[in-house]
């Protein structure tokens, strides 16, 4: 599903703008740099004037993002994975942003207006609010498509099914109900991909479906961990290596959860 259609030309320009944001967000704002750029790009004079107001447009953008808050710690990040996902993508992609963090037990009357159904994460882009973590990704990859993150269709779905089956595992009651064997066949599968096609779900770059992996790989280590004092086994070191990859990057370090967050959103499920 896409909010946003670019035809394929507009899509090409797009992405050296976003391409020339990217390196001027990383450079002095010079004049000098943007006449370079834009001579490379072929652009003449007039082009070039409405390259520089793109250019300056992407570089300046700051997006709005409402995330959940902290339940343990005021004004902290909160323990969404699918917010975490959001975050890694535009840290990964370094845009400019702020975080709303929304308390999810009394949800804000001005939250409620921006998103009907009550969840996060929502980001303002274009002066628009965009709900649901899918449809937000794809919004971000297609508006700044530097430096590229989707993942080929044929590996999106690697790995998708282990949060379902941690979910499973987490709120089972009984040792022998078949929910630990169905997690491990899936960690084993995705260990047999990531052997193969490692270090990351896509080879040697991360992509989108590391970013939305990741933070849920995060929370079933410590979840797991502290309700059922169980840990990815010795038999899996691909998943181990591939959790440690994903959680040592800065983007993963600078947008995790508290330990203590994560423990307390899933005590409902494992209780109730
Ligand atoms: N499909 C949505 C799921 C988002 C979601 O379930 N978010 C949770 C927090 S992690 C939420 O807002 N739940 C509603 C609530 O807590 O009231 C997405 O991918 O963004």
């Amino acid at each position: 599903m896409s909010a946003l259609k670019i035809p394929s030309a507009a899509f090409a320009i797009s992405s050296s703008i976003n391409r020339l944001a990217f390196k001027l967000r990383h450079r002095s704002r010079s004049r000098p740099v943007l006449l370079a750029v834009t001579s490379v790009y072929g652009l003449h004079c007039c082009s070039r004037r409405m390259a520089t107001a793109a250019v300056e447009s992407v570089a300046t953008e700051h997006l709005e993002i409402c995330v959940k808050a902290s339940v343990t710690t005021p004004d902290r990040l909160g323990d969404c994975p699918f917010s975490q996902r959001i975050l890694l993508t535009v840290e990964e992609k370094q845009l400019s942003y702020s975080m709303k963090l929304v308390d999810m037990g009394n949800k804000p009357e001005w939250f409620l207006k921006i998103n009907t159904e009550g969840k996060v994460p929502v980001i303002k882009i274009d002066e628009k609010w965009i709900a649901d973590s899918d449809v937000i990704t794809q919004t971000l990859e297609e508006k700044f498509p530097s430096p590229p993150l989707a993942t080929p269709p044929e590996k999106a779905p690697v790995g998708s099914k282990i949060f379902s089956m941690f979910i499973g595992f987490l709120k089972s009651k009984s040792p022998s109900d078949g929910t630990e064997l169905q997690l491990l066949n899936e960690l084993t599968s995705f260990n047999d991909h990531i052997k193969e096609n490692g270090p990351y779900i896509n080879g040697k770059e991360v992509s989108a479906a590391d970013l939305s992996l990741g933070p849920k790989l995060y929370h079933m280590e410590i979840a797991l961990s502290h309700y059922k004092s169980w840990a990815i086994p010795d038999s899996l070191p691909y998943v181990k290596s591939y959790m440690q990859n994903v959680f040592s990057r800065d983007s993963f370090v600078k947008t995790r959860a508290l330990k203590e967050d994560v423990i307390a959103g899933w005590r409902p499920k494992v209780m109730g």
